[in-house]
């Protein structure tokens, strides 16, 4: 409406004056014509009455003179006629013939613009009309016209004149609103799409960017990305990534913003001890990295309520205040009937989605109750994302692939939510992902997100070709943005990394203590080499190659046997799947075997493999990282793998050696660590050969890199980049939102 009146209005004022101002000219044309008009009929008049009007003269017949001149004037135009027969004679004239037209100032109407006259009856033309008799002169004949039908028409025609640009202004004004209507709202849809750097470059889908837009789009596009990627080499080359500086930022950028995290465990649990209560903290890289994020931003998390005592210590909310110490930031626990949390976490997420992410050549277990349930589960944590949010718009980050069809969920209820999910996993080729009887629903579920991240580009990559091939959505890899129903995903790559500086209670026990207390504690001689595997005890980390590994060294370099040992920490992990029921027990009888055989190969001394299935705390694994010659990670598929960066990280002297799988997405980021194939049983011994024999100074330059990388790429960079990323993409939305407001009004 606003936009019509803008446009309307200095239509209408341009037309009414431009009316106005050609009304004289008309009047001044008409006036003109009908002038040139009376002068035709003047002549005409007098080529017609001028002979028997002379007769009459000549006879001398004054009276039928007089009679002749009524008769004419009876012409309801002619309005007086005279005669002069000489310039001082008397005019003969009908009765209304003026006064002050006398024979003897006849000239003065002489001429074309002097034939005009002002009577008290109104304006009246006149015209002199010489006449001859036998080719001599013989008087002249004046013929009046009254002219005021003239003035009638003038009145007339200006009428039709307003009438006719009135109703023209209105037809301009109507064409010129829809024409910008039109184009206004293409405009805009245009400048939304090309903010939000939708569909520009390829075929516009309904809706986007107009063919017209895409040469602006393309330098617009190039421009932002240019003055992104120069912002993100500025703040990232100036700023050291540390939880102090993260909360700086995020004050800075999100100053304001409602935070909420989802993950399915919590960061804080609280267990019943006998009589008292214990507060638990997982140890977790996912709890590190986003507490700064919640203590910046006083935000809600909210979990599954695990613990024994969870119910004890929450609100009538379900709400407890975080860290009990110094409370900062909110818990929301969500409490799961056991069928639920069979169903949804044992069941769909960890039978299902874990075997089918991860190529471990174990197969994917799908039962419609376990997806039942993984939906409904989705459906409760959607609902308590929306009771939790204090604005229309908060930020929600969602982790992980339990998580798979909240995003959706949450934008169903919250549209204007800024939506980051993180997949922690890997993402396996759109041929494997196939498998899954509900692949439509997870990826459309997914791509509810706003920004849709992975540890790397590969794994962006397998998402983007399973949407292509699974969706009718619009698939931009040039930006890596997915559009599904008007809705842009980016999917970008955020390597996930670990605490940097570790904590001092991490590193703050001297190496040669930690090497001596760890070789004591497991009956090692103190010159004995020492290896160390720290894992979940999970089919996918490569533990079974890795203790084959072990055995094919001790046959290929037997002055090993009884000189080296390999310390495996084994987490307990879902120990209700039979899978991971018969994993473990094979991983148990594996150990045993290689100890027996290498026993008995007749050098006494201590097992090859000491394998210790139980949970430790975060500073005895440092503990033992610090001890150890070397750490092996052998995952046969992993997103990222924090182990690799955790030895790193506890190696402030320089020592030790990494031996990486190939599989993991660490390796991507620690080429400096001995790279290998775990199902290469030689090359792997070869590794641990080359490893424990490998010079001083070359364990130091390979650390010093590694060590430098994970500084410079810790788990606060990996926060900080996908909320700065949110951050921008919410400044655009407010951007188009603002154009689209400005074009609806
Ligand atoms: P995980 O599969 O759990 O994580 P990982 O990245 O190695 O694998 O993290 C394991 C963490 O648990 C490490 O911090 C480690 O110290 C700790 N841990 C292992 N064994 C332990 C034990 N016995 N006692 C105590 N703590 C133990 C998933 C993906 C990974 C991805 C992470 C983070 O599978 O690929 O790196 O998420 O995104």
């Amino acid at each position: 409406m606003r936009l019509s009146l803008r446009f309307v209005l200095p239509l209408l004022i341009v037309l009414a004056g431009f009316a106005y101002a050609i009304v004289p000219l008309v009047d001044q044309f008409t006036q003109r014509w009908f002038v040139r008009d009376m002068d035709i009929r003047s002549s005409l008049i007098a080529n017609t009455i001028g002979e028997s009007l002379l007769e009459q003269v000549a006879a001398g017949s004054k009276a039928k003179t007089a009679a002749f001149f009524v008769r004419i004037t009876q012409d309801e135009r002619l309005y007086a006629i005279g005669y002069c027969a000489a310039p001082q004679s008397a005019p003969l004239a009908s009765k209304l013939f003026p006064g002050d037209i006398r024979c003897d100032n006849l000239t003065r109407f002489e001429g074309a613009d002097k034939n005009l006259l002002t009577s008290a009856s109104g304006p009246l033309h006149v015209a002199v009309k010489p006449l001859e008799s036998g080719g001599t002169a013989a008087g002249k004949l004046v013929l009046i016209h009254d002219m005021s039908f003239v003035e009638r028409r003038s009145e007339e025609t200006r009428r039709y004149v307003f009438f006719f640009f009135a109703g023209l202004a209105i037809v301009v004004s109507l064409i010129t609103v829809i024409v910008a209507q039109l184009s206004w709202r293409g405009w805009v849809q245009g400048m939304r799409a090309l903010l939000r750097g939708e569909g520009l470059l390829r075929q516009p889908p309904v809706g986007a960017a107009q063919p017209e837009f895409q040469p602006i789009a393309r330098d617009l596009q190039r421009l932002i990305r240019d003055l992104e990627n120069e912002a993100r080499s500025r703040d990232e080359g100036q700023t050291t990534w540390t939880a102090e500086s993260l909360r700086a930022i995020l004050q800075g950028e999100l100053r304001g913003e409602d935070v909420i995290v989802v993950s399915n465990r919590e960061p804080y649990i609280h267990q019943q001890r006998g009589d008292h209560i214990e507060v638990q903290r997982p140890a977790s890289g996912l709890v590190t990295a986003l507490e700064p994020i919640m203590r910046a931003c006083s935000g809600t998390w909210i979990a599954h309520g695990s613990g024994s005592a969870d119910r004890a210590v929450v609100d009538a909310r379900d709400h407890v205040q975080v860290p009990p110490d110094k409370p900062a930031y909110q818990i929301r626990r969500l409490w799961l009937t056991a069928a639920e949390e069979a169903g949804y976490y044992f069941g769909f997420a960890n039978e299902g989605l874990w075997p089918l992410c991860h190529i471990a050549h174990v197969r994917p277990t799908f039962r419609s109750g376990d997806w039942a349930h993984y939906e409904a589960v989705n459906r409760k944590f959607a609902r308590a994302v929306a009771e939790e949010a204090k604005t229309d718009a908060p930020i929600v980050l969602v982790q992980d692939y339990h998580f798979a069809l909240l995003p959706r969920m949450i934008r169903e209820l919250l549209p204007n939510a800024t939506v980051i999910t993180f997949w922690h996993i890997p993402w396996p080729n759109p041929e494997s992902f196939s498998i899954c009887p509900w692949r439509e629903q997870i990826v459309a579920g997914m791509l509810g997100s706003s920004i849709l991240g992975f540890h790397t580009q590969s794994h962006c990559n397998n998402f983007v070709d399973t949407v292509d091939r699974l969706l009718e959505a619009n698939v931009d890899r040039e930006s890596f943005r997915v559009t599904l129903g008007g809705h842009a995903t980016a999917v970008r790559r955020y390597p996930i990394s670990i605490d940097w500086p570790p904590a001092e209670e991490m590193v703050g026990k001297p190496v040669d203590e930690c090497r001596a207390e760890i070789r004591r504690a497991h009956d090692l001689p103190a010159d004995h080499a020492v290896g160390i595997g720290v894992d979940r005890l999970d089919y996918t980390k490569g533990i079974v190659e890795r203790f084959r590994a072990i055995e094919r060294l001790l046959e290929l370099r037997p002055e090993w046997i009884g000189r080296f040992s390999f310390i495996q920490i084994a987490a307990p992990t879902r120990s209700s799947i039979e899978e991971y029921q018969s994993h473990e027990a094979q991983v148990r009888a594996l150990a045993t075997r290689i100890n027996d055989r290498f026993s008995r190969a007749g050098r006494a001394g201590p097992p090859p493999i000491l394998l210790k299935v139980e949970h430790h705390e975060p500073r005895q694994i440092y503990e033992h990282y610090r001890a150890a010659e070397l750490c092996f990670v052998s995952s046969l598929h992993d997103g990222m793998n924090l182990v690799a960066k955790e030895f790193v990280a506890s190696r402030d002297d320089g020592r030790g050696v990494l031996i990486l799988s190939q599989f993991t997405g660490a390796a991507r980021e620690l080429p400096e660590a001995l790279i290998v194939n775990p199902y290469d049983a030689d090359q792997c011994a070869a590794a641990l050969h080359l490893a424990l024999t490998m010079p001083e100074a070359e364990q130091r330059d390979r650390m010093r890199l590694m060590r430098n990388l994970v500084a410079e790429f810790n788990v606060y960079r990996w926060a900080g980049r996908m909320l700065l990323d949110a951050a921008i993409m919410r400044r655009r939305g407010r951007l188009a939102d603002g154009a689209a407001t400005a074009g609806n009004g």
